[in-house]
């Protein structure tokens, strides 16, 4: 998840208590702390979720197939769901022309993974209640349950207003199984291109938590301990980076500067530009593996 404004980062076990109890998360309102709610899996589990990519990978090598499918061959289809508290604007009203720059900033940014985002339809729903909805709220469960489109495959994103500085939260692929209705990613309304929500308006909200959503961690996800996010490729960094800290180096130990201008970093919008192939190589296993329709793991 990403946060409007921020000056933490926050312990994922502390998110996941906050996003458990609606009031702990009410009480923070005056915060205004953080920039994305979305709660990695615990140690265990993200490292469960790592030997089953590594196994897929190493099965695919050992049988000579492609491990990596190409650039632009997975169409994923997206439902776009506006939830406002009335017409217009400023009530969260994202109109058809800011949803269409969502989609292609969404393609510019995955222009080098095997994604290929299609928007199969939109729809419009009037709810003062849902529009608030934070992470873990009985509002977010009753607005996913009622909107949801598709299988693991579909993207369904989701605009609305949820207060606390929050532009995003999103599941990840491994939670589709025990939570179908609930998968899915939320961004403030404004924070798609053209919106208001400066410097956060250029849509890279959604290409963050669309990355969360395809297997992502944070790029400081486990400081500068290994594994860190699971990915090689991307320098470990003790902490999120706002703004756009030039040179920043966190992790001294470990080789390079901090990834500041990944799309999973909290930097602003301008300031991110990149997913690294390592990371491009995860989410695209992460998509065969928990994404696809087809055949399970034993038998490709
Ligand atoms: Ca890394
Ligand atoms: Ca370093
Ligand atoms: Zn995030």
């Amino acid at each position: 998840m990403k946060f409007l404004s921020s000056k933490l980062c926050v312990v994922m076990a502390a998110v996941a208590t906050l996003a458990a109890s609606g009031t702990a998360f009410a009480a923070k309102d005056d915060v205004l702390s953080h920039r994305c709610y979305t709660v990695a899996p615990e140690a265990a589990e993200r490292a469960a979720i790592d030997e089953r990519l590594s196994a897929f990978r190493n099965m695919r090598k050992a049988r000579g197939v492609e491990v990596q499918r190409a650039v632009g061959s997975v169409t994923i289809p997206v439902w776009f769901h506006v939830i406002r508290k009335g017409t217009g604007i400023s009530n969260g009203d994202v109109p058809q022309s800011q949803i269409d720059d969502q989609i292609a900033v969404l393609n510019a940014a995955y222009s080098s993974t095997p994604f290929v985002f299609q928007l199969a339809g939109v729809d419009r729903t009037t709810n003062s209640t849902w529009y608030k909805m934070s992470p873990g709220s009985s509002a977010e469960k009753k607005a996913k349950a009622a909107l949801r489109k598709g299988g693991p495959e579909t993207l369904n994103l989701y605009s609305a207003n949820p207060g606390l500085g929050l532009l995003g939260w999103a599941t990840f692929p491994s939670s589709y199984a025990s939570s179908p209705k609930q998968d899915g990613v939320v961004v403030k309304f404004s924070s798609v291109p053209g919106g208001t929500a400066a410097p956060y308006n250029e849509g890279d909200t959604g290409t963050h938590e669309v990355g969360h959503w395809l297997g992502l961690y944070h790029t400081f996800q486990g400081g500068c301990a290994n594994p860190g996010d699971s990915v090689a490729d991307t320098p470990a960094e003790a902490s999120s980076a706002y703004g756009c800290p030039v040179g920043r180096d966190t992790c001294t130990s470990a080789a390079g500067l901090d990834p500041i201008t990944n799309f999973m970093d909290y930097t602003d919008d301008s300031c991110m530009n990149q997913f690294t192939a390592g990371q491009v190589l995860r989410m695209d296993q992460m998509h065969q593996q928990y994404r696809t329709v087809s055949q399970p793991l034993a038998s490709r």
